[in-house]
């Protein structure tokens, strides 16, 4: 197979030449992914104003790469009330953030209003704020716990205000992987359904797709063909987020990490794997900001944002917990030769640099 001219005939590839895109060289790889992000954003880098709150770690499921729940090594329960997280929230927008993004563990017993409820309530309080909230694992937890179907669900965000919803939960598709690292977690199938109603329903949201552990690159590429299939339908993601999987603090018996070839590589096969997602997000607070600014020249167009406050990726390593300045942003994204834009949570843009 002539992998060059298959990339420069530009037509869509399967997933046989998606796996054969790993042997290329990372220079080929850069070019093609590079020759897409310019086709579609030039030299445009979006990053967003938000913060993220995640409102409490305790949880009924049992994922072994994750070092944020409360049972695992580091056990630290919480659980804020609805006046803590506005707090947050009061705090967020003093910053500057535009975004919230609300993300929180499968709280056996906090009931639906404590999950649902501080949407309306933020709302209410700051209404030009933009509520990404709930990943589609919360959303299955929530249905399997309090018996309300995915439907009803989706509606009561609706109507409680959330904008759009993360792509958390994703982790890997495939399933023997997945009954590996997070057995009792919403199903592939069902990750995508969820994703599918909202965006029926008429809206946004992202796909994340936890690499690095102990899935291998076949995994990869089938986890983002069943993205792109689901995207052909609907239409609803704007962005593809490859979290890079941070190794401390959880129960994954991972002996070898990924360098950062691998990473660059997985970021452009992404990009031009994904024709029909817009946006490749190199997620600094997993990629260390560093390599996400490499990951400008090889496909990725988005670094997320200020994010303020991280604890899922800084409780297993990263180093993220207090987020980015927003000048550092600019000045980061200006000095490696790149347009920073302010983009809001739709991939509006606010302000150019
Ligand atoms: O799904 C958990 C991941 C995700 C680890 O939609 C880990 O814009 C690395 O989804 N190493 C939650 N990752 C975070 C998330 C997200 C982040 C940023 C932006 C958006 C967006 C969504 O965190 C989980 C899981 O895959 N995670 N543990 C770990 N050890």
């Amino acid at each position: 197979m002539d992998l060059v001219k298959i990339l420069e005939s530009k037509r869509r590839l399967n997933k046989e030449e998606g796996e054969a895109l790993y042997e290329l060289d990372l220079y080929t790889l850069g070019k093609f992914a590079t020759e897409k992000r310019v086709e579609r954003f030039g030299k445009k880098t979006f990053f967003n104003s938000n913060r993220h709150i995640n409102p409490t770690n305790i949880c009924a499921d049992v994922c072994k790469f994750c070092a944020f729940s409360a049972n695992r090594k580091n056990p630290n329960p919480y659980k804020m009330s609805h006046e803590e997280i506005l707090k947050n929230v009061d705090e967020a927008v003093e910053l500057g953030a535009k975004e919230i993004h609300i993300v929180s563990a499968h709280h056996p017993d906090a009931g639906m209003s404590w999950y649902m409820d501080i949407f309306e309530l933020i709302k209410k309080k700051y209404p030009f704020l933009h509520v990404k909230a709930l990943t589609a694992a919360e959303v299955d937890y929530l249905s399997r716990r309090y018996g309300h179907s995915y439907e009803e669900i989706l509606n009561i965000m609706k109507q409680k205000g959330v904008d759009s919803m993360p792509g958390g939960g994703a982790e890997i598709f495939d399933e023997k992987i997945r009954s590996r690292v997070c057995k009792d977690k919403v199903s592939s199938n069902n990750w995508l359904k969820i994703h599918e109603k909202w965006h029926n329903l008429g809206f946004k949201s992202n796909a994340t797709m936890l690499f690095g552990h102990i899935e291998d690159r076949a995994h990869r590429i089938d986890h983002m063909i069943r993205l792109r299939d689901l995207q052909d339908k609907t239409g609803g993601f704007n962005a593809f987020i490859p979290l890079v999987y941070q190794r401390e603090n959880n129960y994954l018996n991972v002996k070898e990490f990924l360098g950062s070839q691998e990473i660059l590589r997985t970021i452009a096969i992404s990009r031009l794997m994904l024709d029909n997602i817009p946006h490749i997000k190199a997620y600094w607070a997993t990629s260390t900001i560093n390599l996400a600014l490499v990951a400008q020249e090889f496909g990725a167009d988005d670094l997320d944002g200020t994010i303020q406050k991280e604890s899922i990726q800084s409780a297993a390593g990263a180093k993220s917990s207090q987020g980015m300045k927003f000048k550092d942003f600019i000045d980061l994204i200006t000095t490696s030769g790149f347009i920073p834009v302010e983009r809001d949570s739709l991939y509006n843009e606010l302000k150019s640099y």
